[in-house]
């Protein structure tokens, strides 16, 4: 499989202004009829080559007239002939088997519906084509189907057209106003039940929104409408963003390889970010889903009016636009407890991923197989770079920037250079340093030292920036990073904003009568590992008194980590009862269960990995479980009157009750740790009327083998056996058991008549959340969870590629661990190196691994 690179982009040679589609659909044999208008870019250009893979090709006209066989080239992944004149007109017809295409990608039967995926480089699957997002083109398309089957036939734009044909078949023609890459064609053709709403824009336009779901759950889609319509105006109201088509359709569908996608007036989403309900979906899902349809939403402006030159510019649209999704969440929400959880990810998994094999910069170089480029790094640390250039410039710079953007590139494909540029020159700075986020990986390391003056009341901070080499990248240079900080005193608190652009650089304050404290990176304003050294008093002090919410919980996580790092260290070590007090304080604050919650909540496994590599990961497993039972002991009667208080509570569906059960939950996971409370679980889920109690019992349970986990899971599975996403729940509550007979447990699951590796989200729920969620045992020492992944990813590689690809992160990431570990994961790497027909997928993972 060969590499492409940045470096090497070109222009298309030739343009396809407008494509005529029609698709006549059959499980096995849907014919698929394209007519392109094609134009030469330079008159040098004769042959096309256009990309198509496991397609059958059925014809090829050139100006209406058949090629044959000697005048035109088809092999596995193209079909080429020779273009004589400026303009022509190509016809090709193929033929394609969406039922069995398990990939997911291009077109597929998603249940009972047809349903295509064609970003990145699907619609390759569909027709030949010049699959690239700088080739835009004019999109009309036809479809034809059985009209008892598949009532309702969609694609994108405006539908033009409809009638009955012969044989019970009807169809619909769409025609999509705007110029579009391939990758962002849809078609969806089905039988469902319709959630119909309308909004009218600022400027009075009246848009039909329409969702699309499996028969029976129209109920549960009226969050994702909500959601839909706050979205619009926020967009209006944020940045000055209205929609431009008429119509607005979302479908959902079960079998979905990520969560959605934006396709021009047509989303397809995965049916966990539409449907919800409070009997089926936790306040997480109603939060998810609410983020999800906001980001799909947010890219018809950045992605689908203005798009990628090329694949290695993803970032342009997806950091923009998951930048707007956390801003818009943070609007919705509490916006603290939201950047935590943003910090999160980033800590926990996208650093990870920035140190491992596959590192490379949020604007990659090289790349094999792009569905591998769907990245934490693209995505998460693309939409900090975003961020940073918020707080550099100030929020109306930045909305000034990105007016000067769209002004500029309306209707183009374009750079991540252009995107940066037109922020320098609407807000007047100089950027050229700032672009080596683009191209740069790693993650820097700040390194802090501080001085006080006691005679001339200055403060002195010395910082350093190092980003040490990786995978991809040898050699590391100085980046410009944002930092905020918040210099706490009795005075009063100061914030400031410094902008690190060299390898060190010094800042001195004056006019202090003693040393102030330190609030270092206050809401994590740059996507940076700090290194420096705070007292646990100087903690406490943050804890309390500094003004950004992130700051205080942050602190908090620092006391939590340095006490782990201890117990791992010293085996004697007892935690200082301290700890507990300066906790308390905590808990008596009630302006904010939801950030109480927060700040109770340990950090979690992968962000320790992260901070201690290499580790013997069962090591950190004892120093958590060590740590939690301390403050479960220590602060018992405490979190007992909490969760005393709250369990009553009447559910409801507001950021008051949100936080309530986020606290009453936290506080659950603690007191399930003595076993005196154990009957509390029991009782949380025999009583509880909604999801987010009922699987908080159940989580609680799994992670300490209460003795009703079983009886309770019985009763779970029985009353959700007929609802998939519920099901998918009950799958990863299994796998993050506890008890030593796991292995037996997740062979019996994987032979459950409910679990299929076909469905990409019942595949994650047991197979992702084991090796994500289940630590002790996913670890263990005779490597058994190991093999159990490798096992599944060997199966999948000939199912669903992109499925096994991610799944295999878990494995990838082996220096993360003492070598002992790292032999036993490399071997099932080398194991699943060797199969036959191996994915492209996964050989360029494995290649960057072994
Ligand atoms: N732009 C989309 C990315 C995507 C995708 C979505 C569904 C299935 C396969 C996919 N491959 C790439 C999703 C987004 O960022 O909004
Ligand atoms: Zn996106």
């Amino acid at each position: 499989f060969n590499a492409r690179y940045l470096k090497d982009y070109l222009p298309s040679d030739f343009s396809i202004n407008t494509i005529d589609l029609t698709f006549e659909l059959d499980d096995n044999k849907t014919k698929v009829t394209s007519v392109m208008s094609i134009s030469k870019n330079t008159s040098e250009a004769n042959k096309i080559i256009l990309n198509g893979e496991q397609l059958k090709l059925i014809a090829v006209y050139y100006n209406d007239t058949a090629l044959n066989a000697s005048e035109y080239q088809v092999d596995d992944d193209s079909l080429s002939f020779l273009i004589k004149d400026n303009e022509c007109t190509v016809k090709i017809v193929t033929e394609i088997d969406p039922e069995n295409n398990t990939s997911l990608e291009g077109l597929f039967k998603s249940g009972g519906a047809f349903c295509t995926q064609c970003e990145a480089e699907g619609f390759r699957r569909i027709t030949y084509y010049l699959d690239r997002p700088d080739v835009m083109a004019k999109f009309t398309t036809k479809v034809i189907a059985d009209k008892n089957l598949y009532p309702y036939l969609l694609s994108n734009g405006n539908k033009i057209d409809s009638g009955d044909l012969n044989n019970n078949r009807h169809f619909v023609t769409w025609e999509d106003p705007f110029l579009k890459p391939c990758y962002l064609f849809a078609l969806v053709a089905g039988d469902f039940d319709l959630l119909q709403d309308s909004y009218k824009t600022t400027s009075g336009r009246d848009v039909r929104l329409e969702i699309f779901v499996d028969k029976g759950n129209k109920t549960k889609a009226h969050h994702a409408m909500a959601s839909l319509k706050h979205s619009m105006r926020w967009d209006e109201d944020t940045f000055g963003l209205e929609y431009d088509l008429d119509i607005y359709m979302i479908v959902a569908v079960d079998f979905f390889n990520m969560g959605a996608m934006e396709n021009k007036g047509l989303n397809v989403f995965n049916s966990k970010f539409v449907l919800a309900d409070k009997e089926t979906a936790t306040d997480t899902d109603y939060f998810n889903v609410e983020a999800v349809i906001a980001h799909e939403y947010f890219h018809n402006w950045t992605g689908n009016r203005v798009t990628c030159r090329d694949w290695f510019q993803l970032s342009l649209k997806e950091g923009l636009t998951v930048f707007r999704d956390q801003q818009f969440s943070a609007d919705m929400h509490s916006a603290a407890v939201t950047r935590i959880k943003n910090v999160r990810v980033m800590r926990a998994q996208q650093f990870s991923e920035d140190a491992g094999p596959m590192s490379h910069p949020i604007r990659p170089e090289k790349v094999v197989e792009m569905n591998n480029f769907y990245t934490l790094t693209v995505y998460e640390k693309g939409s900090e770079v975003i961020r940073m250039l918020h707080t550099l410039l100030g929020k109306d710079k930045f909305r000034q920037g990105l007016d000067l953007y769209f002004q500029r590139f309306d209707g183009q494909a374009v750079t991540c250079d252009d995107f940066v540029t037109a922020m320098a020159d609407a807000a007047k700075i100089d950027l050229i340093l700032f672009k080596r986020w683009y191209s740069q990986s790693g993650t820097p390391i700040v390194k802090v030292e501080e001085s006080f003056n006691t005679n001339s009341g200055e403060y002195q901070i010395n910082l350093s920036q190092l980003t040490l080499p990786t995978k991809d990248q040898a050699t590391k240079y100085a980046l410009h990073i944002p930092i905020a900080i918040e210099l706490i005193n009795n005075e009063g608190t100061q914030s400031h904003l410094l902008e690190l652009k060299s390898d060190n650089q010094q800042w001195r304050f004056s006019g202090f009568h003693e040393k102030p404290t330190l609030g270092f990176l206050a809401n994590f304003s740059a996507p940076v590992k700090v290194d420096f050294e705070q007292s646990n008093s100087d903690l406490a002090i943050i804890m309390t008194s500094a003004k950004d919410k992130f700051l205080r919980w942050d602190a908090g996580q620092k006391l939590f980590s340095n006490t782990i790092s201890q117990i791992i260290t010293d085996t004697n070590y007892q935690i200082p009862a301290e700890l507990i007090d300066i906790l308390a304080t905590q808990l008596c604050d009630n302006s904010d269960p939801a950030l109480i919650a927060e700040q109770f909540t340990l950090p979690n496994f992968h962000e320790l990995v992260e901070q201690f590599k290499p580790i013997n990961p069962i090591k950190l497993v004892d120093a958590l479980d060590k740590l939690k039972l301390f403050i479960a002991k220590g602060l018992e009667k405490q979190l007992l009157s909490i969760y005393q208080a709250l369990a009553d509570k009447p559910y409801l569906n507001n950021a008051q009750s949100i936080g309530d059960r986020a606290l009453k939950n936290m506080s659950l996971s603690y007191l399930v740790l003595l076993p005196e409370h154990h009957d509390l679980v029991k009782r949380q889920y025999l009583t509880s009327d909604n999801m987010t109690d009922a699987l908080a019992a159940l989580q609680s349970s799994a992670t300490q083998t209460v003795e009703s986990f079983d009886a309770m899971m019985a009763s779970f599975e029985q009353r959700w056996e007929n609802t998939t996403l519920v099901m998918d729940k009950w799958f990863s509550l299994q796998a993050a058991y506890k008890g030593s007979n796991i292995f037996e447990r997740l062979k019996n699951l994987t032979e459950h008549s409910l679990f299929s590796l076909k469905n990409p989200n019942r595949a994650r729920s047991l197979i992702g959340a084991f090796a994500q969620n289940n630590s002790r045992y996913f670890h263990c020492e005779t490597g058994r969870g190991y093999q159990f992944l490798a096992d599944q990813i060997c199966s999948l590689n000939a199912i669903n590629p992109q499925v096994a690809s991610r799944l295999i992160t878990a494995l990838i990431q082996y220096q993360d661990f003492d070598e002992y570990r790292q032999n036993l994961m490399k071997s099932q790497l080398e194991r699943i190196a060797i199969l036959p027909n191996l994915s492209k997928d996964l050989k360029e993972k494995l290649d960057a691994a072994l």
